[in-house]
């Protein structure tokens, strides 16, 4: 059972499920540039947006036309709150204007206002992968301090905007993980950024990283003058990473491994640079633009709480060659290799809800803070039988089993858990993958990874059974 209120919910990000991507004076951002990929084939990123090409979020599952209808089904499933973005580029088309685009404000204020009406309350990414795409290619994203400003201006004009109709935030979506700089789809969506040739990609991503956790924190600044009741949160992927053996040298991989899941929230939660990332800028010779009045805004710029998304754990042993870099789930670890404990999901994500309590449980002593789940869910290939049914077994498995971790966490342990947001609640454009094959809703969508389909939707067996774990505030799973 969990303590109430509960913020149960579910969790969705603007460009993969908005669609309208070029509609009410919306820009392009850096995802409107990315094609879609398929198993084992990795998404591009391309410099243009070609006509006749097919890029999966343009058209996603249409929320931009659907919203009053898609919000009704949320009623209806009785969630709480709805965690979802804002389009940066619906605000600011390119991202370095001075004024905001009014047509883009007012469609969140409709989106808003329809989900206050049932009884929802919205829960707000500042940004999910959505830079606009201008910032990116004209000043490098978050490689260039003016970057901060562009975010701030952002940030204020949205806090400003919905100040009586939003209480929580997040800054920016699963800030960490373009610590994975073997991955160029991270480094991009979360900062508009590309390796040159004979950079050091770690260089970079010190100096990317202290500019975002700059513009963090002057938007926590910024939001507490405009409203003190707001609840500012940071939000990280957290994939814990266990040690293979008790041979102290894994046991020590695994702490050393873990700093690259910790040095984010450190900053954003302390205000402080981590002993060890110090020592790392001095031991390589980074040379990062951080001034000392930096330090005094990521100081006064700490968050209320920690948003994380948690969706599989991950294993090291210290003498092991991880040869499948490309891999999602282990690329950044050169040491990863494979939990025998455990089983994984069609994509190869471990399943592992034990992982989740420990997650709480080390979250929690480490920062002491409010911890809100706002991702957790089971991509699946989901077929549609007899016309409108789904059987999806598997899913309501899947999330009863953590929620039941969770519980345990709360109940036994003593975690402060403010929330559980189901990732993709109804299906949406897998953000990885950028198919709509790889399904997370407890509502179908009929459309295609070509983006056919009549985009009807579809209650699935796992839309029952949330709404009862919702209304009986998680005591029948
Ligand atoms: C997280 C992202 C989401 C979402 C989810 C599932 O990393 O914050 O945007 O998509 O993962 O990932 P995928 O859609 O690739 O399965």
């Amino acid at each position: 059972m969990t303590k109430k209120p509960f913020l149960w919910g579910g969790a969705l990000a603007a460009h993969q499920f908005e669609g309208g991507w070029n509609e009410g004076g919306k820009g392009p951002s850096v995802v409107d540039v990315m094609t879609a990929g398929a198993h084992g084939v990795a998404r591009q990123i391309t410099q243009d947006i070609e006509a006749g090409k097919f890029y999966p979020n343009h058209t996603a599952i249409d929320f931009y036309h659907h919203y009053k209808d898609d919000i009704k089904l949320f009623a209806e499933l009785g969630l709480k709150c709805l965690r979802t973005s804002i389009a940066w580029t619906r605000i600011f088309p390119k991202g370095d204007e001075l004024e905001p685009n009014e047509e883009g404000l007012r469609f969140y204020d409709n989106v808003f206002d329809e989900l206050i009406a049932h009884g929802i309350e919205p829960v707000i990414t500042l940004s999910h992968f959505e830079m606009p795409l201008h910032i990116a290619r004209q000043y490098g994203g978050f490689r260039n301090r003016k970057t901060v400003e562009f975010f701030e201006r952002f940030a204020t004009a949205c806090f400003e905007r919905y100040k009586n109709k939003v209480k929580y935030w997040m800054t920016f979506n699963e800030i960490n993980n373009q610590m994975d700089t073997s991955n160029p789809i991270f480094f991009w969506t979360n900062s508009g950024v590309q390796v040159k040739p004979g950079e050091n990609p770690q260089e970079v991503l010190y100096q990317v990283a202290h500019y975002e956790l700059l513009a963090s924190a002057k938007a926590v600044i910024a939001g507490k003058k405009i409203n003190p009741d707001f609840q500012i949160g940071c939000m990280v992927s957290h994939v814990p990473i266990y040690p293979y053996s008790c041979n102290p040298e894994d046991m020590m991989a695994s702490e050393i491994a873990m700093h690259q899941r910790f040095f984010f929230p450190d900053v954003h939660v302390r205000g402080y640079y981590p002993a060890y990332a110090l020592k790392e800028f001095e031991r390589e010779g980074y040379k990062l633009d951080i001034t000392d009045e930096d330090l005094v805004y990521l100081k006064k710029g700490t968050v209320d709480y920690i948003g994380f998304s948690y969706y599989m754990s991950t294993v090291v042993k210290a003498d092991a060659k991880n040869d499948n870099r490309d891999n999602i789930v282990n690329g950044a670890l050169p040491n990863a290799v494979e939990n025998p404990y455990i089983k994984s999901s069609d994509w190869g994500w471990p399943i592992d809800p034990e992982g989740l309590r420990y997650t709480l449980n080390r979250l929690y002593d480490r920062y002491q803070l409010p911890l809100f789940i706002v991702e957790n869910g089971f991509g699946a290939i989901d077929e549609l039988e007899n016309g409108n049914q789904v059987h999806d077994k598997p899913r309501i498995e899947y999330l009863g089993a953590h929620i039941k971790a969770m519980q345990t966490a709360m109940d036994y342990d003593g975690v402060d858990v403010i929330g559980y947001t189901a990732w993709g609640i109804i299906d949406v454009v897998s953000f990885t993958t950028g198919e709509m094959k790889k399904r997370y809703g407890v509502i179908y969508v009929d459309r295609d990874n070509a983006g056919n389909g009549s985009m009807k939707r579809y209650k699935k067996d796992s839309f029952e059974w949330y709404k009862q774990v919702i209304s009986t505030n998680g005591a029948s799973l």
